[in-house]
């Protein structure tokens, strides 16, 4: 099989290749796109991947095919499509070939429920077709193409804490990098799941409305590196309560910018705001816990290991809470 520009690609058609994915949660937000082509985000974010949830997605190229096919959750999914090919044609141009694809991808947690599937959705596809289309790429190129495919990919690309920024000089360059091992500070979050709906408005169309409509977008904008340097500083002397300080400004500024367009998106369900109120009153006893919320109402605590179990029996006590799911942070993605 081949490799790389310049030669034809011939696909291996009796092989499929796999790869697995986790998601990960930003405790410093990215929420907003510059009005460019190529999904380059207006902020940086840094986040933790995690290990309990998991994406595995299978590709296989097929010269006889006409057009991609994409299977999610054992169900052909024509809405995820049309995205799924444009992230594959990146790879596509880099082999130098024209070849469809047939994917089939499975999620073992809720998807795009505020759970970051698309994140570990891309980061497995880029991976596993890579290989497919025998590519001998970077880390940070796979970066690169997932981000493309959904900003928050690129994270996942990576274990542990991970940090994507704007380049200094040219703020359409985009850099991805892990910033400690899972092992390095191993710990544990709390997902609290209050709904598995399929959430109404999707991020990539609440950042936009929110970039067009907020008036706190541009502060948001401007801050942003300041939050991201506060945060990095934390997380590399291990410092858990600057880290939760900063992390849970940045969820509720997030929200807060969100909430202030026009018309305001409501991510929140009755039972979000419950639990953000238990965590905080469990810090407040001195538990080591902080939240973060996606675009979603699902609550992530995070915690020092021995308060995970403390953490779960507490907040699947209140209302509206379904289950939650205690993880370790997870390592980046990779073939399996
Ligand atoms: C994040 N989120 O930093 C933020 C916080 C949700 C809230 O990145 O449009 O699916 O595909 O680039 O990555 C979710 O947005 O958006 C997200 P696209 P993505 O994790």
């Amino acid at each position: 099989m081949v490799t790389s520009n310049n030669t034809t690609f011939i696909p291996d058609i009796a092989h499929s290749f796999k790869a697995q994915a986790q998601p990960n949660i930003a405790l410093i937000k990215y929420w907003g796109k510059q009005n460019i082509p190529g999904n380059v985000p207006a902020v940086g974010s840094l986040s933790i991947t995690l290990e309990a949830l998991r994406t595995e997605t299978v590709v296989r190229f097929d010269t006889e095919m006409s057009a991609d096919a994409f299977v999610l959750n054992g169900a052909s999914n024509p809405i995820g499509l049309p995205r799924l090919s444009r992230c594959l044609d990146l790879l596509r141009h880099e082999a130098g070939t024209h070849c469809r694809a047939y994917v089939e991808s499975e999620n073992n947690f809720p998807t795009a429920a505020g759970l970051a599937s698309s994140a570990s959705g891309f980061a497995a596809l880029v991976i596993a077709a890579g290989k497919a289309l025998g590519l001998q790429a970077t880390r940070s190129r796979y970066a690169q193409w997932a981000r493309e495919g959904s900003g928050s990919a690129a994270r996942s690309i990576y274990g542990g804490f991970v940090e994507m920024y704007l380049s200094k000089n040219e703020k359409t360059d985009v850099i991805t990098e892990p910033i400690l091992n899972p092992e390095e500070w191993p710990l544990e979050v709390v997902v609290a799941i209050t709904s598995t709906d399929v959430k109404s408005v999707s991020s990539s169309a609440g950042m936009e409305h929110t970039r067009l409509t907020s008036p706190y977008y541009s502060h948001w904008v401007k801050a942003q590196d300041e939050d991201l340097h506060d945060a990095r500083e934390a997380v590399l002397a291990r410092d858990f309560e600057r880290l939760s300080i900063i992390s849970e400004q940045s969820c509720l500024k997030m929200h807060g910018l969100a909430l202030a367009s026009r018309p305001g998106l409501i991510y929140w369900s009755a039972a979000t705001v419950a639990c953000l109120h238990a965590i905080r009153e469990m810090r407040a006893h001195g538990h080591p816990v902080f939240f973060t919320v996606d675009a979603g109402p699902q609550v992530k605590a995070i915690c020092e290991r021995q308060a995970a179990a403390e953490v779960a029996r507490t907040l699947e006590s209140i209302n509206g809470v379904q289950k939650t799911i205690i993880s370790r942070l997870g390592h980046g993605a990779r073939l399996v």
